[in-house]
């Protein structure tokens, strides 16, 4: 295992004075090196000398998305392109992906905080790593891949795709853990079962899923039809890639590797910090990236902290896990509703399975109308039109009662829902099409 016990386990006021140095170091080195950061700096009336504590972060502007896309591909580098060793992109949803960059020395931080994820699930040199993500421009295959190394366990580089493969190779080689997209765990899951095998009498005990929202009862499905422990990991290519925060077995929270991420949590309606245990958008400092380093980036998702302390005995902040995205919001008919709370309830209903996807649309009269298309249990399915009704009308008012909000359900058969490699699209918004002058 690598757990950097004496990072992860210290005093918060060592900690905190670890942040304080580095957050200094590196706002006096972007604002010296990168032409973006001294001209907001320099607008906000701001100079890194003025940094005395880990509070005046706050008076620190932020970074967007749009920064990224504004300064493509390269613009926001603090280093030469000799010194890069490797880059990262993510797909935007407008044309151009995002950029980001790592030198030699951000790729040994990448490893060793995907060696600290995989530890808090407790894989060892003993553990043999299927690892699912993708290999490639998206971070979350090279990025398990480097962790599962510097642990020392086996890895076994698959990547996404050719699901039958995967499956034979998962249960040949002997795999124990798992890595890849939740949605994707399922579909290993049922594909596995198509074959007549099971994954659960495979040698996997514990699996980490990221890179997309999933939910608690997501867990549990997941947990119940692979046999294993589910832990979320979490991150995002403009921080890292996968290694910005992880669950421990106790399932408690996701423990932010702090010594080199900072964590704020900001009020999108104010745009200032809130305290510990209040809901915002999750904001990073990169407090030690060398070629590519962020100061408050808006990740547009949503959580909450606290420093309670875990049972395991890391002292690092906890992030909730991801509620919604600030731009997944829907508002339907007055009320606001995240697509988590739509699987939520769900996956409560007996009968439904966890493949769906919400298509939001707006009627004539500009109301906004959500549909939600959810697959059946195979049994289900063959059973008589009076229990599929019965079935619809219980799954509608669950969401009426729980989210209320009036949605229509549409119940289809297993396997109409495409089965996503990586992330899963779950929301198809039509509005979205008006607006771009489609019909
Ligand atoms: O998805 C990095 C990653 C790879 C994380 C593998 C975990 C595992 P991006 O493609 O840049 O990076 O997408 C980042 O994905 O802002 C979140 O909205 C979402 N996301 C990532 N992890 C989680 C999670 C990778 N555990 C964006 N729960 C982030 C919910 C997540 N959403």
């Amino acid at each position: 295992m690598v757990w950097n016990r004496e990072m992860e386990c210290a005093p918060r006021s060592q900690l905190e004075a670890i942040q304080l140095e580095r957050l200094r170091r590196q706002v006096a080195r972007v604002y010296e090196k990168v032409p973006f950061y001294r001209e907001s700096f320099d607008k906000a009336g701001i100079k890194p000398e003025d940094v005395h504590s880990l509070q005046d972060l706050r008076h620190l502007p932020y970074t967007r998305k749009s920064d990224f896309r504004d300064t493509y591909p390269f613009g926001l580098l603090s280093v030469l392109l000799d010194d890069v060793v490797r880059v990262h992109a993510s797909s935007g949803t407008t044309g151009k992906p995002t950029v980001v960059a790592y030198t030699e020395h951000d790729i040994g931080v990448w490893a060793e905080v995907m060696a600290r994820t995989l530890s808090c699930g407790e894989v060892t040199r003993r553990d043999i790593v299927h690892n699912a993500y993708g290999y490639g421009l998206f971070t979350g295959g090279l990025g398990v891949h480097y962790g599962a190394e510097r642990v020392g366990a086996t890895v076994i580089p698959m990547s996404g795709g050719n699901t039958h493969r995967q499956i034979m190779l998962i249960q040949d080689f002997g795999a124990t853990a798992i890595c890849c997209t939740p949605s994707y765990s399922l579909f290993l899951a049922e594909t596995a079962e198509e074959m007549g095998a099971s994954l659960r009498q495979s040698k996997l005990r514990v699996g980490f899923f990221g890179a997309e929202p999933w939910t608690h009862e997501m867990r549990h499905e997941i947990e119940e039809r692979l046999g294993i422990l589910a832990l979320d990991i979490y991150g995002l290519s403009e921080i890292i890639g996968p290694g910005v925060a992880a669950e421990c077995v106790h399932k408690n929270g996701l423990h932010i590797f702090e010594d080199h991420f900072m964590p704020e949590i900001i009020d999108p309606a104010t745009n200032e910090p809130v305290p510990y245990g209040t809901y915002g958008e999750l904001t990073f400092t990169a407090l030690t990236k060398e070629a590519l380093p962020v100061i408050r980036y808006r990740t547009g998702d949503i959580s909450r902290l606290t420093v309670e302390p875990c049972e395991c005995g890391r002292t690092m902040v906890r992030m909730e896990k991801i509620s919604g995205r600030t731009d997944d919001m829907l508002i339907v008919r007055g009320v606001n509703v995240f697509p988590s709370q739509i699987e939520t309830v769900l996956l409560h209903v007996k009968g439904v399975q966890p493949h769906y996807v919400i298509i939001v649309d707006r009627e004539r009269g500009a109301m906004d109308s959500i549909e939600i298309w959810v697959e059946v249990s195979e049994g289900f399915f063959s059973d008589e039109l009076g229990e599929l009704a019965n079935l619809q009308h219980r799954a509608e008012m669950e969401i009426q009662d729980t989210l209320g909000i009036s949605a229509r359900v549409k119940l289809v058969e297993p396997h109409r829902i495409e089965r996503s490699m990586g992330k899963a699209r779950r929301v198809i918004d039509r509005r979205e099409m008006y607006k771009n002058g489609a019909q």
